[in-house]
């Protein structure tokens, strides 16, 4: 039990924060809250105008609660380190529900004046009748007026690579679903808890004003205004046109962010800001940098799913926005910057993507961060939470990483998420913070059911080099010992075949294959797997595929599963730069190393890990015509695996 703990129970402690515990309101861990009026924890974030007019409204609560009749002098409640269901926030009917807009610091619509962002707040009554201050669950997105994502809009992927794509029609704009509160998501969960919850639209979508952008600075800019109108600093107004304002005197300021995938996104987008108040983040699945959603190592790749999917698709997705201002944000965002910025020819990053890359603004993160992901999301790739993860790490930033198996989306459970707001907005001391960082599903686990680990990736993992030797079109070895000599090997590019016939087939010269011997111990990834390919094309571009595969492949399997361990894409133009590719000289070996993506999986005893090399991936790349030859040359090709155990725990699973 903490210091602060310690004096919980005490009736004073209840009222009054403990100077000693600055970092927690003292509230009891264990048992009911008296009445809790607590005060914002950080005052000098307001102004002190602002400061003098809460302390004034306050006093005044106290007077009017001191002559009421009978006061209920509701308050949250904790078990375990958990924010309980507390009978009188419970009431739905009870619950205060407003409708506003926050004024934002930009004006992305271009009509003059400063966009408004449309907000929804769900709260305790008691913050109404009783001067009850609670935080705040908030979730923001640009899906809540509805999505249009008719395929036949994507784009046509059979193209060569390297060459213009052929044009694509729009999509007709989104026919908005206005829905009273904007969304019902959290509600149930949170409020009956003590927090108040928040819902706010995405620029340029439902009753937001601004333009989409699709990861532009305007979706950082937009959560953190919320996030300030929650503090006093920013103005709130009853309408999107009037001068009426609206404050947010119930909040306690402090704020949590929770959604999927775009949804899960913004709280990161909002955290890289460093706006005050924002003190917890629980990213699901969320996709921080839109040139690894769209790109990968310099090559056109789509997300799982979404073959053909790019930028501009997803800004006609989100597109429910003020019909007055279509034509603007469609010239300016998607037919403007979209347009000349994306580069679907080259697939190189630039300046646009930049701009929408979360991973340059990571170090502006101080939010405690669960960051939840899954190794088999195809759609949002690992890599966008890992990659967010490590750098949390680097900073020392309050966080922990629950990983599973499954595809894209899937939350952390509800007890591990209520212990991270409780700790973070509520200040309870439960202890979240000495506990492990990693927490992972495994392969045959219930997804409510992780592993505890010190850290992600693995402490006990260690790069292990792996050389392939001849014969990958029928099956070649993959040995820890480099082995000179083994030569050129070819492959012919067909997008006809996808990687499970290619992993399956006894023989094919559509893809090279490589694999270990059957492993007599488990293996154990953990983090990034990187190889290194050297190549020579026929053509000047071609796509290159890489997977980490489990053999047999086993269709359909369920764990432990023989299948796709890892896997990625390059663009061999970009051996040696992101940005400036170069077209390949036929017949030219070029060196290329890139990563995996991230990965932690248990392959079992039985199994034979495998190196497949391929061209087209014809669930992710472009399709050129078949044919383009890649020679790879052996002898500089080799693939490093993150083995827990190192070295000596992959020989011991090869020994016989
Ligand atoms: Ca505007
Ligand atoms: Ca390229
Ligand atoms: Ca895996």
């Amino acid at each position: 039990m903490t210091r602060c703990q310690s004096r919980a129970g005490s009736f004073i402690a209840r009222f009054l924060v403990v100077s000693a515990c600055a970092a927690a309101l003292a509230l009891p861990v264990d048992g009911v809250a008296g009445a809790l009026r607590p005060q914002p924890r950080h005052p000098q974030r307001h102004p002190p105008q602002q400061q003098q007019q809460r302390q004034e409204e306050q006093q005044q609560q106290q007077l009017e609660a001191s002559s009421a009749p009978a006061p209920s002098n509701a308050g949250p409640s904790f078990r375990d380190g958990q924010a309980q269901i507390v009978e009188a926030f419970a009431d739905p009917a009870a619950w205060i529900r407003e409708e506003l807009w926050v004024e934002a610091s930009f004006d992305s619509d271009g009509d003059g004046k400063p966009d408004r962002l449309h907000v929804a707040v769900v709260r305790p009554v008691q913050t109404e009748t009783e001067g009850l201050q609670v935080p705040v669950i908030y979730e923001s997105s640009p899906y809540f007026a509805g999505t249009s994502g008719a395929r036949q809009y994507l784009w046509n992927v059979r193209q060569e690579v390297g060459a213009p794509s052929p044009p694509r029609a729009s999509q007709p704009p989104v026919e908005p679903r206005i829905r009273p509160g904007i969304s019902n998501s959290l509600v149930e969960d949170w409020v009956p808890r003590g927090f108040a919850v928040v819902h706010s639209e995405a620029p340029g979508t439902g009753l937001s004003e601004g333009c989409p952008t699709v990861g532009g600075p305007v979706e950082s800019l937009a959560p953190k205004a919320v996030i300030d109108w929650l503090n006093g600093r920013a103005k709130g107004f009853t309408t999107p046109d009037g001068d009426q304002e609206v404050a947010a005197g119930w909040s306690t300021g402090k704020v949590g962010m929770t959604g999927t995938s775009y949804n899960g996104t913004l709280p990161v987008a909002a955290a890289a800001t460093g706006v005050e108040g924002l003190e917890a983040i629980i990213p699901i699945a969320p996709n921080n940098s839109y040139y690894r959603y769209y790109r990968a190592n310099g090559l056109v790749v789509h997300p799982g799913g979404w073959l053909g999917e790019d930028i501009d698709f997803l800004y006609d997705f989100v597109n429910s926005g003020n019909p007055e201002r279509r034509a603007h944000c469609d010239a300016t965002v998607r037919d403007g910057e979209m347009a000349a910025g994306r580069d679907r020819i080259t697939g190189d990053y630039n300046d646009f993507w930049a701009t929408r890359d979360l991973l340059r603004d990571v170090d502006g993160i101080r939010a405690a961060t669960l960051m939840a992901h899954a190794f088999n999301d195809w759609n949002v790739k690992p890599e966008h939470s890992v990659l967010v993860y490590e750098a949390l790490r680097r900073n020392g930033v309050p966080r922990r990483a629950y990983f599973h198996q499954g595809g894209h989306g899937g939350a952390p459970p509800f007890e591990m998420m209520n212990r991270w707001f409780t700790r973070y907005l509520y200040g309870v001391e439960n202890g979240v913070e000495d506990e492990p960082k990693a927490w992972i599903v495994r392969e045959d686990a219930d997804r409510m059911s992780p592993t505890p680990y010190t850290e992600y990736p693995n402490p006990d993992a260690a790069p292990v080099a792996l050389y392939p030797r001849a014969g990958g079109s029928q099956i070649g070895g993959l040995s820890l010992a480099r082995g000179a000599g083994q030569g050129r090997e070819t492959l012919i590019d067909n997008f006809s075949f996808g990687a499970q016939a290619l992993a399956q087939a006894e023989w094919t010269d559509h893809r090279l294959l490589y694999e270990s011997p059957e492993l007599a111990a488990p293996v154990h990834l953990s983090g990034w797997a990187r190889v290194t390919v050297r190549l020579a094309s026929s053509k000047p571009a071609a796509n290159l595929s890489v997977y980490v595969v489990s053999l047999p492949w086993v269709v359909g399997g369920r764990n432990p599963r023989g299948g796709i361990v890892t896997r990625g894409w390059a663009d061999p133009q970009n051996h040696s730069s992101l940005t400036a590719g170069e077209p390949l000289v036929p017949g030219t070996f070029y060196d290329l190393t890139f990563e995996l993506q991230p990965d932690d999986e248990i392959i079992p005893a039985g199994q034979r890990i495998g190196l497949m090399i391929f061209s087209s991936d014809r669930d992710f790349t472009l399709w050129p015509n078949p044919g383009t030859e890649l020679t790879i040359d052996l002898d500089g090709t080799s693939i490093e695996l993150p083995v827990v155990g190192g070295a000596r725990a992959l020989q011991q699973a090869f020994a016989r």
